[in-house]
């Protein structure tokens, strides 16, 4: 009794449940870099390299351990353009029983494979994602019943299950289950931030870089400069780094942007941990380690556990409670297209040229960059959620449907009713300013909402609380800044309403 096992690009994890019980000497590894995955979105160049790197690195490890793999090479003129085509033709070939996979973490390709029982007149054994902390029928328990869910809640149950950050009591460690408010320093050159973890290209990875160069010149993206990590050792190493160099400090700086260094002190791991080179429990734990062992305070550790443990688990719980209406959600009422400097970065406003540069050269842009500068203005300036949505899934290393339409349709765009976040994260260029040296560097004038040079998110945030004042009245949480809009004298208002609509109908010349 044969079994085809398929390890998908984002499975690269020796304890994926698919693995378990396999028989090395009779089992057939199935993996596959193929057009459709390729392609479905325009996969940053860097993730490209990354991922189809990683999986050949991974099957041979397999193979090191006993494993006969059968790896498909990426061909553009392949017969085989996606997984399902490379299955059904070796199922054929090895006569085999069934196909044993884990479930996979997009909508998209799952409700494929669920079809794949008919379509290929074989069983199918979707097993359980076991990598993750919250199982998807544990989080829709938790979930139901509630109208609105809230991340703190589901992260201090996490707490519990796990026992991270917990005293033997069940209180949690440090007396408080948040140390938020401690981790919102600006960061002005000190302590200087650490140098990324580097890994030099290999052959494979050199050979991959060549590869994406000549058929996928079209991507969003930049191979040069690659130093990402592809096998599970370098991915440990870089969290080793992680927790010497840059975790003492993650917490302080954690809101921080800089007009000159693109990683600050964050961690850098959710490439690895998203393709399963990584697994989150092993993260938090090494960081928790660091705390009990002195090296990193509770700040810094506590609020890093709580984004994988809490922001990562729930995220990707509300992905499988509410797929696949959620990607249609659209509530404010948005129509707006994505200006194209989002591609190009061809824009003078500075916070924003800075973050997409990053997301070009990087794949990568940090937390605070996503969510209060190119989510924040897509938020003001009223895009299409499913213009922004794609946006960010084609441009980063980390993208993948599960965490990424969460993150931006719900926490950025708030196009879900709140069903994610309790209010929107619009931000006027005060908060920017605040949290990041950009503003100086800057052709707009922070402190201007109504002039020439006015900085574009002064006048936009006003606008988008001015035509939101229905849908948002009544949040308490937001109450203040309807005051201070109305308290302004309706000259004022008038003027700033009147530059809004200027920038709204000239989104592309700023
Ligand atoms: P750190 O700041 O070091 O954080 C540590 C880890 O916590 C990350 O590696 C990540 O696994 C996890 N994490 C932190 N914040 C979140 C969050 N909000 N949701 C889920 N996990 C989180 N993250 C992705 O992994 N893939 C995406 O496609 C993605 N798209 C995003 C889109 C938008 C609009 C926003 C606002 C956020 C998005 N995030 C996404 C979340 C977050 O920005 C990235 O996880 C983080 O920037 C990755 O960098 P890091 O590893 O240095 O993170
Ligand atoms: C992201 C990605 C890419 C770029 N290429 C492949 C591929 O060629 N073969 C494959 O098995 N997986 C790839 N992946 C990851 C899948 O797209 C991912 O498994 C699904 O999107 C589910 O998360």
């Amino acid at each position: 009794m044969a079994n085809l096992i398929l390890i998908l690009g984002d499975q690269l994890s020796h304890t994926l449940s698919a693995l378990e019980g396999a028989d090395p000497g009779k089992d057939l590894v199935v993996m596959a870099e193929v057009h459709d995955e390729a392609s479905y979105t325009s996969h940053h160049k860097k993730k490209l390299v990354l991922i189809f790197s990683a999986m050949r690195h991974f099957a041979r490890e397999l193979e090191d351990r006993g494993f006969r793999v059968h790896y498909h090479h990426y061909a553009p003129d392949s017969p085989h353009q996606s997984l399902e085509q490379v299955v059904q033709d070796l199922a054929g070939q090895h006569n085999a029983d069934k196909v044993v996979t884990t479930e996979c973490g997009e909508y998209r390709l799952d409700a494929e494979i669920r079809q794949w029982h008919d379509r290929l007149g074989m069983p199918v054994e979707i097993r359980p994602d076991t990598r993750f902390l919250a199982g998807k029928e544990e989080f829709a328990r938790w979930a139901e019943g509630r109208k609105q869910l809230r991340m703190e809640f589901f992260y201090r149950e996490m707490r519990r299950k796990t026992g991270l950050l917990m005293t033997p009591d069940g209180e949690p460690e440090g007396g408080h289950w948040n140390y938020d408010a401690d981790n919102r320093r600006k960061w002005t050159g000190k302590p200087p931030a650490p140098a990324p973890f580097r890994v030099e290209p290999d052959a494979t990875t050199r050979e991959m870089i060549s590869l994406v160069e000549q058929h996928f010149s079209d991507h969003f993206g930049t191979t040069e400069d690659f130093h990402f990590a592809v096998t599970a050792d370098d991915a440990r190493a870089a969290l080793d780094h992680f927790i010497d160099f840059a975790l003492p400090c993650f917490g302080d700086y954690q809101d921080a942007m800089s007009d000159t260094e693109d990683w600050l002190f964050h961690s850098i791991l959710s490439p690895y941990l998203n393709s399963g080179l990584l697994e989150p429990m092993e993260v938090c734990e090494a960081a928790v380690q660091a705390w009990y062992a002195g090296q990193a305070p509770i700040n810094a550790v506590e609020g890093f556990v709580r984004q994988i443990l809490g922001w990562r688990e729930f995220v990707r719980g509300i992905y499988w409670l509410t797929m696949p209406d959620y990607a249609r959600e659209n509530r404010l009422g948005n129509q707006r297209s994505l200006p194209w400097f989002y591609w190009t970065g061809d824009t003078h406003m500075r916070c924003m040229q800075r973050a997409i540069d990053s997301t070009y050269r990087n794949g990568y842009a940090h937390h605070i960059q996503r969510l209060m500068v190119t989510g924040n203005f897509a938020l003001l300036a009223g895009i299409h959620p499913e213009e922004i949505c794609d946006w960010y899934l084609a441009v980063y290393v980390d993208a993948y449907d599960w965490v990424e339409l969460p993150n931006t349709l719900g926490m950025v765009m708030h196009a879900d009713g709140g069903y994610l976040g309790s209010k929107p994260y619009a931000a006027s260029g005060k908060y920017i300013h605040r949290m990041s040296d950009h503003c100086s560097q800057c052709v707009y004038n922070v402190n201007n909402t109504t002039e020439e040079n006015a900085c574009p998110f002064n006048a936009l945030y006003w606008h988008f609380m001015d035509r939101h004042q229905a849908d948002f009245h009544r949040n308490p949480r937001m109450k203040m800044m309807f005051r201070n809009w109305q308290r302004q004298d309706e000259d004022r208002r008038q003027a700033t309403l009147a530059r809004a609509e200027w920038l709204l109908d000239n989104l592309e010349k700023l």
